[in-house]
């Protein structure tokens, strides 16, 4: 199954997850332009149709935000922009003292060859008081999930990968990979 992704730890991450229930993952290691859309899934399926005919078979891609809940859900859509712009320390500084609830969202797009199927998956926790932590990327070393005391930059990406947004969509998606009884014609 083809992955495309110019980040190499979402395709860690997934591949990892992917492998250890039998799926084989295929890197495609692609930087494509993102339009700028209300939500993660209007910016995942712009980009799915528009690599269809540039790819011609089945594969997948995810996109993934971070939505603080006192600035309305900022930066969403927007957090790669924002990871390139104001980073980490920006977002801390933003929140100052307001509510630091916040969730990941990852929504996965699969192009089956004809048509695109979505799949989402949450991780909801709170933004730290300071940058913690050297593990994971972008926003991990900001962000401690609920039930826990340590950041994802601090916790192991065992732990990560067992919680995660991340694990959830694609959880969702190898779910309905097996129950459509899809063969992977990229494995042959
Ligand atoms: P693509 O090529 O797959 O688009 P990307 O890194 O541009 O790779 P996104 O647009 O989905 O991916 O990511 C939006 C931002 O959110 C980006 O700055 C990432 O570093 C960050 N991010 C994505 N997943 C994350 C995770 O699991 N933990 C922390 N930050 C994450």
């Amino acid at each position: 199954m083809i992955f495309v992704t110019s980040n190499q730890h979402k395709y860690d991450e997934i591949s990892s997850i992917m492998q250890n229930v039998g799926f084989k993952v295929q890197w495609r290691k692609m930087k494509y332009q993102e339009i700028q859309a209300d939500t993660t899934e209007e910016v995942s399926l712009d980009s799915a149709t528009k690599l269809a005919p540039l790819i011609g078979k089945e594969f997948f891609l995810e996109d993934t935000g971070l939505y603080i809940a006192a600035l309305n859900g900022f930066p969403g859509p927007y957090s790669s922009y924002v990871q390139d712009t104001i980073g980490n320390a920006g977002i801390l500084r933003l929140i100052d003292d307001l509510s630091r609830t916040a969730f990941f969202l990852t929504v996965i797009t699969f192009y089956d060859g004809t048509g695109f199927h979505q799949f989402s998956g949450r991780l909801d926790g709170s933004i730290a008081g300071e940058i913690t932590g050297k593990g994971g990327f972008g926003y991990d070393p900001i962000f401690i999930p609920e039930g826990e005391s340590q950041t994802l930059g601090q916790l192991p990406l065992s732990t990560k990968n067992s919680i995660s947004h991340r694990r959830r969509a694609v959880t969702a998606f190898m779910e309905f990979l097996t129950e459509s009884g899809h063969i992977d014609s990229t494995d042959d």
